[in-house]
């Protein structure tokens, strides 16, 4: 996997710092897909403000991860992490209908944010080896993905527990980074 990775990401990035959001509601799968990519040790801090952020270092990458949803008092603090943020990884548990509403509107506040109207975005449709996951295309709608305008995005289909989906999403990632000359 290091090897893999190596491949996609080497000098894609350059020396400049780089940051990849890993983003989601509870549950959806990231803290899962961060230890299936392997590509370092997950290190988990907690701000002052009181939320759990987890990161991974691979070279000049830097891969972080927290929950969406949730109190709203704290997301003024999220901003901290949004510079230099050159892509979003938003997770969504296909399976989980009640919630895909939630996670619709958690994504759409995100694409909002200013400092991510630069970043690409990959969604994973993850959990999909859950018999009653909806497929890339039902979560494609439930999201309203068709509704982003002028910005780069693509949904795979994963399951982080198989480790099914995660490589080709971030194959897309890193040829549409390195597509923009970044
Ligand atoms: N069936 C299935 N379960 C998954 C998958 N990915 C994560 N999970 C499970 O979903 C739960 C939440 O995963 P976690 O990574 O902690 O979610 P997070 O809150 O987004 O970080 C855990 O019990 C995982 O084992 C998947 O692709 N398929
Ligand atoms: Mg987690």
């Amino acid at each position: 996997m290091g090897m893999l990775f190596s491949r996609l990401f080497s000098s894609l990035f350059g020396d400049r710092e780089a940051r990849i959001l890993v983003l989601g509601l509870d549950n959806a799968g990231k803290t899962t897909i961060l230890y299936r990519l392997q590509v370092g040790e997950v290190v988990s801090t907690i701000p002052t403000i009181g939320f759990n952020v987890e990161t991974v270092q691979y070279n000049n990458i830097k891969f972080q991860v927290w929950d969406l949803g949730g109190q709203t008092s704290i997301r003024p603090y999220w901003r901290c992490y949004f510079p230099n943020t050159q892509a979003v990884i938003y997770v969504v548990d296909s399976a989980d209908k009640e919630r895909i509403g939630t996670a619709k509107e958690e994504f759409h506040a995100i694409l909002e944010e200013e400092e991510l109207k630069d970043a690409v975005v990959l969604i994973y449709a993850n959990k999909q080896d859950l018999p009653d996951a909806l497929d890339d295309a039902a979560v494609t709608e439930a999201l309203n993905l068709h509704k982003i305008k002028s910005r780069q995005w693509a949904i795979f289909k994963t399951s982080a527990i198989k480790g099914e989906g995660l490589f080709e999403g971030l194959d897309w990632l890193s040829d549409t980074l390195k597509s923009r000359g970044r």
